[in-house]
């Protein structure tokens, strides 16, 4: 059985002492038993998290990373970096990131390949715009997405892997798939890592949803039965918001 991760993208939100606050106010409501939770703040709040997190069934991610290990590449931060300062996960290619900051499939690929390398669990998102979903190309463009990403990758190389499926047009407007529309897509990701991998590697890995995932939303998404919990934007910077979001997943 797959055990649902409910993770909170903070995005870029919280400075270091709201960050410690909130993680010593959820840590006080720990444990979550059968949900794995994860946070993942901005990378300067990430070694004191992890401080506050220690000795907790609480994860910590990071919401991005470079693809190399170390050099001149001013602003970055690399994988032996993120593993330092406590990550286990890392959230990769969300649309934020290819939308504001140009990334295209061949560096969500090398950021794949490098968060294995170093043992880091990618979650990997993919989703499409509202155009794409009127004219019917969702599927296509998922396809694309997960090849893209995902090329050259294999089965070996892969530890863990979460994919996240994020309609962008869902993304911090209110406006949540429907539940049965994010089960269709999500049970395509499983069909295609299925054929792709093997239906066993399909079956174990997570598959989640993201898009304005709120506790009014939360049960019913989670109860289909290809989504594996949720990454959380808006409702995870309130820990009142976010831990009713962990309970309906439990
Ligand atoms: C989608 C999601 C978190 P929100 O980006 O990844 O954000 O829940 O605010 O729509």
């Amino acid at each position: 059985m797959r055990v649902p991760l409910i993770a909170g993208n903070w995005k870029m939100n919280k400075t270091v002492s709201e960050a410690v606050a909130f993680a010593q106010e959820l840590k006080c409501l720990a444990p979550f038993p059968g949900v794995e939770v994860l946070i993942c703040p901005p990378y300067p709040a990430l070694a004191p998290v992890a401080e506050v997190l220690a000795g907790t069934e609480i994860a910590l991610g990071a919401q991005n990373v470079h693809w190399e290990d170390a050099g001149a590449y001013t602003g970055e931060v690399s994988p032996p970096m993120l593993k330092a300062a406590g990550c286990r996960y890392v959230i990769i290619g969300h649309s934020e990131r290819r939308q504001y900051f140009g990334e295209t499939d061949e560096i969500i690929q090398r950021k794949l390949k490098a968060a294995f390398r170093h043992g880091l669990i990618p979650i990997l998102c993919v989703g499409e715009n509202l155009e794409v979903r009127e004219r019917g190309g969702t599927f296509d463009l998922i396809a694309r997405q997960l090849e893209g990403a995902l090329s050259g990758i294999s089965e070996e190389e892969i530890g863990e892997l979460v994919i996240a499926y994020e309609p962008v047009w869902a993304i911090g407007t209110g406006r949540n798939a429907r539940p049965e529309d994010a089960q269709e897509v999500n049970y395509f990701i499983r069909d295609w890592l299925a054929r792709r991998y093997s239906p066993e590697k399909a079956g174990s890995w997570r598959i989640q949803y993201g898009g304005s995932v709120t506790p009014d939303n939360a049960a019913e998404l989670l109860a289909q039965p290809d989504i594996d919990g949720a990454l959380v934007g808006g409702a995870s910077l309130k820990v009142e918001s976010f831990a009713a979001i962990i309970r309906a997943a439990a």
